[in-house]
């Protein structure tokens, strides 16, 4: 029976339906039973392969192609009708030509398939912050994750009632073909088509798809943001809690910094940090002139290799129960999972992520680098108690960070909001196993938006600018690096819970706690004010991961306005004065 009477949902499943040809139409409620049925329809194809009872209650894991394990960034398009609206670091092609294209690799692409139809709220259902889309698809997997990363339930077409308001989202396995594999977006229908991937990242089309790429072009029509950043709150010892977002590229610390566990010189006071989201935040201004935040998500679809009791305790207990891996090694003695970080005893008897028998021994790693777990947020020991909450989280600092071995110091502050949007922009990582190609590179991914804007970059960096003008009360700007080395290639900072001491240094900031050494580039922590009893850091390593070193960043100014130049006129003035004050500064 169909669930609704929305006649764009029903006139757009019978088109969907026509063009792919299914054998069967399954319409997805949400409900616990039948999750269980295709749970155990999956098993019986070995899509889903169930994990030990006792040690990992309704747990799974899953293997994907071989050549689909993670995000294809130079497949994924932004098909705005000019082609300018997409900007020069989005893929683009006409909308009509690209409809043309992908109707003819969906044309009966579920043939001898069921196809599903879920219904999902990206934030709380009847949420102002809340959006709504159906994803329909060919993918037992693609249901399971969405049912574990979104509010998937039928009670979405009531909150919709009559309207078309909601995204429209195509998934189609179709033959997994990596030649023909695409990431398509029309922002200006409310569309996105994805077709011969089955990997996380392409195929949960709440995440990446909608949550950042179409609702970054939706925030702007509507005056908000959708940014590529965790949620936390720190707790201080008298109950305060402050919150903070935090956008830092794919595989940078999101998911370690959102539920970190801060040194006991912290927790003896009292501090605790609460995680509200670990990967995307939608923000709006609120009545009181605040930025205000929600998590549009409902589970963690999180890194693995480096999960361990000691990096993130918090993300390694989500993973206990109700959980799918994807990706990682399956130890054949007792029906658990292993990844490289995990611990130091890989099991003898084991698959790895291949599917093949695998020795440890043997060199080559068990799981994939991009082998992920779907979590519930839910269980998360740090979750916030305002994870629910429809009006969000009241925002005090906003931290940009990237993956740099050198040029950018451990932590600074940007002089104001304005200077803070050019900090964001100027952002540059190394890249790493999230996307496919080479991982290592270092490149500019402003905001770690890169990837994931849906519009103009440089008109992006306006809508920023514009936000700021409107914003009474605005969060401080911060950025980040936990990825300075020495010259053999080894982390400085310590990392981890460890940063818990750099975020009482930005709180203390906000709180016009402290004073700050003013610097070409920003505010630079006084070397005494980050406490750094039971780091093992040294205060000259301190003033070494602080220090600006005004060559490299002469050389940095040299590639920001060659990076910039691709954007033509369209740079905001703001941006070309801020970069014009660093350079100067640096003279
Ligand atoms: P996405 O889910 O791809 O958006 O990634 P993310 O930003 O949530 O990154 P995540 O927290 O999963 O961390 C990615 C990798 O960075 C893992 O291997 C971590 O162990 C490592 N990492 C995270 N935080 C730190 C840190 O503070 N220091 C160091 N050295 N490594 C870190
Ligand atoms: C990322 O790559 O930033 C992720 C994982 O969070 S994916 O959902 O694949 O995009
Ligand atoms: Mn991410």
């Amino acid at each position: 029976m169909i669930p609704t009477k929305n006649k764009h949902i029903i006139e757009w499943v019978d088109k969907i339906a026509k063009l792919t040809k299914p054998d069967n139409i399954i319409w997805i409620d949400g409900s616990e039973a039948q999750l269980e049925e295709l749970r155990k329809e999956a098993m019986s194809t070995g899509e889903l392969i169930k994990l030990n009872e006792e040690k990992l209650p309704n747990c799974y894991l899953h293997r994907s192609a071989l050549n689909d394990v993670a995000r294809v960034e130079d497949r994924t398009f932004i098909c705005t009708k000019n082609k300018e609206d997409a900007g020069p670091t989005n893929n683009w092609m006409d909308p009509n030509e690209m409809y043309e294209k992908l109707h003819k690799l969906y044309d009966g692409s579920m043939k001898g398939r069921t196809m599903y139809v879920l219904p999902y709220s990206m934030g709380v259902i009847g949420s102002p912050f809340a959006k709504y889309g159906i994803e329909i698809t060919d993918s037992i997997y693609v249901v399971v994750s969405m049912a574990i990363m979104t509010r998937m339930s039928k009670d979405v077409y009531d909150a919709l009632g009559d309207s078309d308001d909601f995204v429209k989202g195509l998934h189609s396995k179709a033959q997994l073909d990596a030649d023909n594999r695409y990431i398509v977006h029309f922002p200006e229908d409310n569309t996105i088509m994805s077709v011969n991937s089955g990997y996380g990242g392409n195929v949960l089309l709440g995440k990446k798809c909608f949550a950042l790429r179409i609702a970054s072009y939706l925030g702007r029509q509507e005056n908000w943001m959708a940014e590529h950043m965790l949620i936390l709150g720190v707790e201080f010892p008298d109950g305060n809690i402050q919150y903070i977002s935090a956008a830092f590229p794919s595989a940078c610390g999101k998911t370690n910094l959102a539920m970190l566990i801060p040194p006991k010189i912290y927790t003896e006071k009292g501090y605790k940090v609460w995680c509200v989201g670990d990967d995307i935040a939608w923000l709006r201004i609120g009545e009181d002139g605040r930025l205000w935040a929600i998590n549009p998500e409902n589970g963690f679809f999180g890194v693995a290799p480096g999960t361990n009791a000691k990096s993130n305790p918090n993300a390694l207990a989500s993973t206990k129960s109700d959980s799918i891996f994807t990706n990682v090694v399956l130890n054949l003695d007792d029906n658990t999972v292993w990844w490289e970080g995990l611990d130091k005893n890989p099991p003898k008897n084991a698959i790895n992520w291949k599917g093949e028998k695998w020795n440890p021994d043997d060199g080559e790693v068990g799981a994939n680098p991009n082998s992920r777990f779907t979590s519930p947020a839910k269980n998360c020991p740090c979750i916030s108690k305002e994870f629910d909450n429809p009006a969000g989280v009241p925002i005090s600092a906003i931290i940009f960070g990237g993956r740099r071995a050198k040029t950018t110091p451990l932590v600074y502050q940007s002089k104001d909001w304005n200077h803070g949007v050019f900090v964001g922009s100027i952002m540059c990582s190394e890249t790493t196993a999230a996307a496919t190609g080479a991982v290592g590179v270092v490149r500019r991914d402003p905001m770690a938006m890169l990837p994931f804007c849906g519009y103009n970059m440089a008109d992006y960096w306006q809508h920023w600018i514009n936000m700021g003008n409107n914003i009474k009360n605005p969060p401080k700007i911060f950025n980040v690096n936990w990825f300075r080395t020495d010259d053999e290639g080894n982390f400085i900072w310590p990392g981890f819970g460890e940063n818990m001491r750099v975020l009482d240094w930005i709180l203390a900031r906000c709180n016009d706690e402290l004073d700050a050494v003013e610097s070409p580039i920003g505010y630079i922590p006084k070397s005494d004010d980050i406490k750094l009893e039971g780091s093992g850091v040294t205060k000259d390593v301190l003033e070494e991961l602080l220090y600006v070193d005004k060559d490299l960043w002469r050389e940095e100014v040299a590639n920001i306005k060659e990076f910039y130049s691709q954007f033509g006129d369209k740079v905001p003035d703001v941006l070309l004065e801020e970069l014009k004050e660093l350079e100067n500064g640096l003279k």
